[in-house]
């Protein structure tokens, strides 16, 4: 029951200390990026509060965290004039534009270098917040740069805008332009759950921040985990900002408003050069997708001076990255059977320059994708490349099918070797069934054998294994090594030296690992972390070979099922057989004790490596931390207990700093390393 007279004292400094304190682990989440406390200890403090205004509603006030979902949907948005027009921003594609932009800049200044300010170019859509004496009292779409919609209500909802500034010293009026826009992994769940519900999916993030913020009802616009980053300002009224534009920045941030971590000070037009190829190629591991960088003269009278020209400052350049989607047509499906005999169905595309390469096949993954996207033989497609990912099919442009578009389905037998091709009940891959009959499969699995990650053959390539399996010189794994240079000689595209060197490359892989020997027989959900912990429990390949499930299910992270899997390829005869043949051959590794993991001084330790080291590849990091019982893994979560942080690190190292992992710069890794 809601109680109507005044609330105590103790209640009314309680309320007070949970906003400050929400306030401060809001800041400490969403703009240093380092909480401090757990979620759930967070929600906590969020209920008390919500309970003690409920029975003490005198006690709501508009800017209590409670309130971010309180007005009723309006009939449609009203307007608002931006008195500090929102400008826009010229765009260069090539180096050249870069270069010329930064030499009128200079000519203007009379300056031989300037100073920029550097910063990702968020896809998203730009706003404006308007600040009064602290309280965020409107906000704005950007419009057309002079009107915008008054999408206050809904800016409210967004976790990361702060309903008042933090700290103290901000200017009576404080307008702060930003970018409103939803992380990759928000977006990915939203739209995994439109398509639960049988809704329409958003084409990319960019849309759906748009759609979600563009909503009547802020309760909807409050269930999409929007995200918002500071980059200008507007209109300032009572109070001074600093002289620089990334000064600007850093006190925003201190005021609680996010800024993108990535911003950075550079010296010149090699500065903005060198920003622009980092940045890219670290945007595959963003936590958020950008389709360029910014430049902005750093220093604000510089800005003045520059002024703007046909409503785009003089002073501020965006430089896009290549498209990452364009627009072809399905020449063709196939089927390509990898070395588990899974049929992957691939597109082959008129070709078509993506991400900065031509692109004349895309995956389609699997059978239920093809149905998802209704994608047909002769269909107009959007095709993706993003990064060093496989290029793929995002959607269809149904406008644009042509009349005779043909269906396709995933062949009944293996286009390689006729086999049956089956597909599991509740599986989504369809496999042939030829195993290693089938030379497909059988081509699969000697790359997979000799590749880096595996027994490390240099230069036996997928051209090399495919005449090498069709000329039935190879059969298994265990063919490799009777071959002659000769043999090797005698095929196409191979001269005497390169017959030698692949020769003397497998020669040399006979000395290995048994973790790398275990990961080279590409026992089904055995990958190179499951194949060191099983060589580290067992110590020799003999124990592994014996072990039956239940022994199998003793080894740390091995379930029922990798269990199933490695127990089923060690009762085979031929694999038996196989591997007693790559033993004869002189395959081996160093006998290493029998030592239990748990002795070894890393046992029990998860690290994550990011960056790039300076002593060492990650690689080499790698083999010494399982060398010394610690398993390294990809991807940080409350279960690592290191990740290590080299130069330019990825967003692993924000989750850490988000999940509280502790982390090891290179020095403090060679220290452990040394023991
Ligand atoms: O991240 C962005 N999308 C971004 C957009 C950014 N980092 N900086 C921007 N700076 C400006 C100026 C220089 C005009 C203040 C912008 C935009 N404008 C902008 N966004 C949409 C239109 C213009």
């Amino acid at each position: 029951m809601p109680i109507v007279s005044a609330p105590p004292r103790e209640i009314i400094e309680r309320v007070k200390k949970l906003r400050a304190e929400i306030a401060r682990h809001n800041y400490l989440y969403y703009v240093l990026d380092a909480p401090e406390i757990p979620d759930a200890e967070y929600d906590r403090l969020f209920r008390e509060l919500q309970e003690l205004e409920a029975r003490y509603p005198k006690l709501i006030t508009p800017d209590s965290p409670t309130q971010r979902v309180g007005a009723a949907p309006p009939k449609k948005f009203g307007a608002v004039r931006h008195e500090v027009p929102m400008l826009s921003l010229a765009n260069a594609f090539a180096e050249q534009e870069v270069v010329d932009s930064d030499r009128r800049v200079r000519e203007r200044l009379g300056l031989e270098q300037v100073e920029y300010s550097a910063e990702p170019k968020l896809d998203g859509l730009a706003v404006s917040l308007l600040y009064q004496r602290g309280q965020f009292t409107q906000g704005a779409t950007r419009g057309d740069g002079e009107t915008g919609e008054d999408v206050t209500q809904n800016l409210r909802t967004i976790k990361a805008i702060p309903l008042h500034l933090y700290g103290t010293g901000y200017p009576e009026l404080l307008e702060v332009r930003g970018e409103v826009y939803l992380s990759k992994r928000a977006f990915a769940a939203l739209n995994a759950d439109a398509q639960a519900r049988g809704e329409k999916v958003f084409a990319n993030p960019r849309n759906a921040a748009a759609g979600s913020l563009r909503q009547l009802d802020p309760k909807i616009t409050a269930s999409r985990p929007l995200a918002f980053y500071a980059y200008g300002l507007g209109k300032i009224q009572g109070g001074a900002m600093p002289d620089n534009h990334s000064a600007i920045l850093a006190q925003l941030r201190d005021w609680g408003l996010p800024v993108a971590r990535e911003q950075k000070v550079v010296q010149g037009v090699q500065g903005c050069l060198d920003y622009y190829r980092d940045m890219g190629a670290r945007r595959a591991q963003l936590p958020y997708d950008i389709d360029g960088v910014v430049y902005k003269v750093n220093r604000l009278d510089y800005q003045e001076q520059l002024g703007f020209i046909s409503r785009a400052p003089r002073w501020a350049l965006a430089h896009k990255f290549p498209a990452q989607e364009e627009l072809t047509e399905v020449l063709d499906i196939e089927a390509q059977v990898g070395r588990t005999g899974a049929l992957t169905p691939v597109a082959r595309l008129k070709p078509v320059f993506v991400g900065g390469v031509t692109v004349s096949n895309a995956t389609l993954h699997n059978q239920d994708e093809i149905e998802r996207l209704d994608v047909r033989v002769g269909d107009a497609v959007i095709v993706r490349r993003a990064g060093d990912v496989i290029p793929e099919i995002v959607s269809v442009v149904r406008e644009r099918r042509p009349p005779h578009t043909r269906p396709y389905h995933l062949p009944r037998h293996c286009p390689v070797c006729g086999a049956d091709v089956v597909r599991a009940e509740g599986e989504v891959v369809a496999r042939c069934s030829g195993g290693l009959y089938c030379p497909a499969q059988r081509t699969g699995a000697i790359l997979h054998f000799a590749s880096r990650r595996a027994m490390d053959i240099e230069g036996l390539g997928d051209k090399l294994v495919e005449q090498l399996v069709a000329q039935k010189l190879v059969q298994t794994p265990a063919d490799l090594y009777t071959l002659t240079p000769g043999q090797l000689a005698a095929l196409e595209r191979m001269g005497e030296k390169s017959a030698a060197n692949v020769h003397g490359a497998i020669q040399k892989s006979k000395k290995t690992t048994l973790a790398r020997f275990l990961f080279a027989l590409g026992i089904r959900e055995v990958g190179e972390a499951t194949a060191q912990t099983l060589a580290n429990h067992f110590g020799g390949l003999d124990a592994v070979m014996q072990a039956d499930e239940e022994t199998l299910q003793n080894v740390p992270d091995v379930g029922p099922i990798v269990a199933a899997h490695i127990a089923a390829f060690f009762r085979q005869r031929h694999n038996r057989e196989v591997i007693q043949r790559l033993r004869a051959a002189g395959v081996n590794w160093p006998g290493m004790k029998r030592e239990p993991a748990a002795h070894l001084p890393l046992a029990s330790k998860t690290f994550v490596l990011t960056g790039t080291l300076e002593r060492m590849t990650r690689d080499e990091a790698k083999e010494k931390l399982q060398a010394l019982g610690a398993k390294v893994s990809g991807s940080v979560s409350s279960k690592t207990s290191y990740v290590v942080a080299g130069a330019d690190p990825g967003s692993k190292l924000d989750t850490a700093r988000g999940l509280g992992v502790e982390v090891l710069d290179e020095a403090a890794l060679l220290k452990l390393l040394r023991g």
